[in-house]
């Protein structure tokens, strides 16, 4: 009968819009996600905010408190906008917030997906040698490597300073996202992964990413594998991007081939990023992955396409397939109908991209 409600599920999601535009494409993502709840039906999302940004760490002197990892982990996810601010140095702001959330909910997986989106163009098609097919995704180790945060200074302020930054990679870290990114592979159609590496120059830790790639390769042979070095890497994926499907790399190395990827797919304002907890005994946290740009920040003109698109990522891992199809092809029959901020070649501002999608979800 009509009078019975559906009784709603309740997503509980810890919301932290951190720095500059972060805020902004914050805001754009739960207005679209309320819309699509109410579209949908069945599902509704409560956010909870967390003032934990570098504005609030000139006041107080901490971005989150010491409880904030207790706290988080009573959500289901975990929404972010950017971190950086021109006022605090950088290693302090992501050592304060993203790094620490990342390390201690054990979100040791960061997933990159790239795609050139309807309407848009990449500047690959400037180049008459290189074909403009590009549909990767990138799985980024997220809990160790260079991001590992050891190593020392001595001699701090003299011309004597001495600073180590030591990469750590274990057998148990290189594993678990060699694996994953096996799996990743083998769920798409081409069944193709590419493993990224220096292990010419670096001797230890890359050396055995190569082996454990070797070995845990031997359990998928159904997965075309191949390995490159991370210079050529950069070459291949410019000149020939439709070479390439799945790719693995290290925490740094992803870091710096994802950027290059979602600038080769048109911006860097359209790339989503899912930082998983695979075990899911922790909340996995969703984000863009451009940084807060201050110098457009609160002008209302930042992309949010990459807030929406990691907004979906969100919506798919809390158990809601459908509704992450229909935000993706809302944003997709934006993007085609020519919808875009200035990133793209569009003119419009954040607001008639948020509308624009919000009517599509509700056609
Ligand atoms: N929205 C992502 C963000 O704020 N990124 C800033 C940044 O530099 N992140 C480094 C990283 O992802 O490891």
């Amino acid at each position: 009968p009509s009078n019975i409600r559906t009784v709603s599920k309740v997503h509980r999601i810890a919301s932290i819009p951190g720095d500059g535009i972060g805020v902004d494409i914050t805001v754009a993502a739960e207005r679209v996600l309320h819309v699509l709840a109410k579209t949908v039906g069945g599902f509704e999302f409560d956010f909870t905010t967390f003032d934990w940004s570098s504005e609030k760490y000139r006041e107080r002197g901490w971005y989150m408190p010491p409880d904030g990892i207790d706290q988080l982990k009573k959500f289901d996810a975990i929404y972010f906008g950017a971190v950086g601010s021109p006022d605090v140095p950088d290693h302090i702001s992501l050592w304060s917030l993203i790094l620490p959330i990342r390390k201690s909910l054990n979100q040791y997986v960061n997933v990159r997906p790239t795609r050139i989106l309807p309407g848009t163009t990449s500047p690959l098609s400037a180049l008459s040698t290189t074909s403009s097919h590009l549909d990767w995704v990138m799985i980024r180790e997220n809990s160790e490597g260079e991001y590992s945060g050891q190593g020392g200074t001595s001699h701090s302020d003299t011309s004597y300073a001495v600073a180590t930054e030591v990469s750590i990679f274990t057998y148990v870290g290189v594993s678990r996202i060699m694996r994953y990114a096996f799996e990743t592979a083998r769920s798409r159609p081409r069944k193709k992964l590419t493993m990224v590496t220096k292990s010419n120059a670096q001797r230890h830790g890359m050396v055995l990413w190569d082996k454990i790639f070797y070995e845990i390769a031997a359990e998928y042979p159904d997965v075309e594998t191949d390995k490159m070095l991370v210079d050529a890497m950069t070459v291949r994926m410019v000149l020939h991007p439709e070479s390439l499907d799945t790719i693995v790399a290290t925490n740094l190395h992803a870091d710096i081939l994802s950027d290059l990827a979602a600038a080769l797919s048109g911006s860097i304002g359209i790339a989503p990023s899912s930082n998983l907890d695979p075990t899911r005994e922790n909340p996995s946290m969703f984000e863009p992955i451009h940084g807060s740009a201050p110098d457009i920040a609160g002008k209302g003109i930042a992309n949010p396409v990459g807030a929406f698109w990691s907004a979906a990522e969100m919506v798919r891992w809390v158990g809601e397939g459908s509704a992450a199809d229909m935000l993706m092809q809302a944003v997709e029959n934006v993007t085609a109908a020519g919808v875009k901020t200035k990133d793209l070649g569009g003119d419009k501002n954040t607001e008639e991209v948020t509308t624009a999608v919000c009517e599509e979800i509700e056609l």
